[in-house]
């Protein structure tokens, strides 16, 4: 398969895997804009990218505990209100590498850009529940669904050669104010194969994985989703369970993502010529939850000065106010300067008060997922 980003992400980042096709961009250009454009957008795939061209005959069925089922065209899902909503998206595995050099993890070995921002186009899904006969605002259906699961076009060995799924609760997938999308458009042009074309779906504040791309079926059921990517993977386990001892039932899926940060302006082992340096890098939370501060630190983590923050290029970020997108990251940037080798580390709070931890050893698991302790890099000045 040609990705059809695939140069661009050789030049401009990494290509972790190339069958199913991973990648993601340098950390330097990843900042370099606030909203991602589409060939630096990290692509995370479990399997072959399919092709769905035959547009006219596309339909995404509607079916399980539902009043009316019902098939959609791509016509029907243009023609319900448009909404676009800014959210940043992040593979759970963000940063994983970084937690393999404590103890081995199983997983694509990201650094810290399998992430990015973008402007989402596309219609709700509690419009399309509403056209099915399932209230806004519902946690149940009179049939007794609790739960919306996304059934994917492309085919991948962890599902024995299924289709990618996931699923999220009713209650969410209903609520007008959760922003879930069946996104068509990304940075206002149409979305293209490797982001999902024609049709996917969008869950801002939450891990990657549950935005299903190229859609083919959404179904209301009464227990979360039972792929491999909702109870086999994507779940978060104390430091102290390793293959021999896990027990997969004993952990719900992933949903909400913690609070992270991280300098993409800077790389270990990078001199600087004289001292000063400027600090620049993202800071996102899940949930919803946008961000309070981000800290920097010049001592290793002693002491902290506040950067500044923007969601809009030349505008300071105002938390909850006007240019506060919930869903979206912030760029942030602080001014510095140090003397001797040293290292740099960042550290975001949100607007609940949650900190990064400080250590990746008291949240290291076997999947190497969540990775959000401080992000800490290694300068050397050169004199
Ligand atoms: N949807 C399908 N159908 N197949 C996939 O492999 N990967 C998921 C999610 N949706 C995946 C999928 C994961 S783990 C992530 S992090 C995001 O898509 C990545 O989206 P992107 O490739 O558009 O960046
Ligand atoms: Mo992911």
């Amino acid at each position: 398969y040609e990705c059809t980003t695939m140069l661009q992400m050789k030049l401009e980042g990494r290509i972790l895997v190339g069958e199913p096709f991973n990648a993601e961009p340098h950390r330097f250009g990843l900042i370099s804009s606030y909203v991602t454009p589409v060939d630096l957008f990290y692509k995370r795939n479990h399997g072959p990218i399919p092709i769905v061209d035959d547009i006219e005959r596309y339909r995404l069925s509607v079916t399980g505990l539902i009043e009316i089922q019902k098939e959609f065209s791509m016509r029907d899902i243009r023609d319900l209100p448009k909404y676009t909503v800014a959210a940043t998206l992040q593979c759970a595995g963000n940063r994983r590498t970084a937690m393999s050099e404590t103890k081995k993890v199983k997983g694509v070995g990201w650094g810290v850009a399998a992430l990015g921002n973008a402007v989402w186009g596309g219609a709700k899904l509690a419009d399309v529940l509403e056209l099915v006969g399932v209230p806004k605002l519902s946690s149940t259906t009179l049939r007794g669904g609790k739960h919306v699961e996304f059934v994917s076009v492309d085919r991948c060995k962890e599902e024995n050669g299924g289709p990618y799924k996931a699923s999220i609760p009713l209650s969410q997938a209903t609520n007008p104010e959760a922003d879930v999308l069946l996104a068509y458009e990304m940075n206002g042009e149409p979305l293209n194969r490797d982001h999902g074309y024609p049709l996917r779906v969008v869950v801002p504040g939450v891990i990657g994985a549950r935005s299903v791309k190229w859609l083919d079926s959404i179904s209301v059921i009464t227990e979360e989703c039972q792929g491999f990517f909702m109870q086999k993977d994507y779940k978060m386990f104390p430091p102290s369970v390793n293959w021999e001892n896990i027990n997969w039932s004993t952990r719900r899926p992933q949903m909400d993502f913690p609070v992270q940060s991280a300098i993409c302006s800077l790389e270990d082992s990078n001199v600087l010529k004289n001292g000063k340096v400027t600090v620049k890098g993202y800071a996102v939370s899940g949930g919803g939850r946008g961000i309070e501060r981000v800290d920097i630190s010049i001592d290793g983590g002693k002491t902290w000065v506040e950067a500044s923050r923007y969601q809009k290029p030349g505008v300071p970020y105002v938390a909850d106010g006007i240019h506060s997108d919930k869903w979206a990251w912030v760029l942030f940037e602080a001014k510095v300067e140090v003397q001797n080798g040293t290292d740099i580390v960042a550290k975001a709070v949100d607007i609940a008060g949650n900190v990064q931890p400080e250590n990746v050893e008291s949240i290291w698991n076997l999947r190497g997922i969540l990775n959000t302790s401080w992000h800490r890099v290694h300068v050397r000045v050169g004199r």
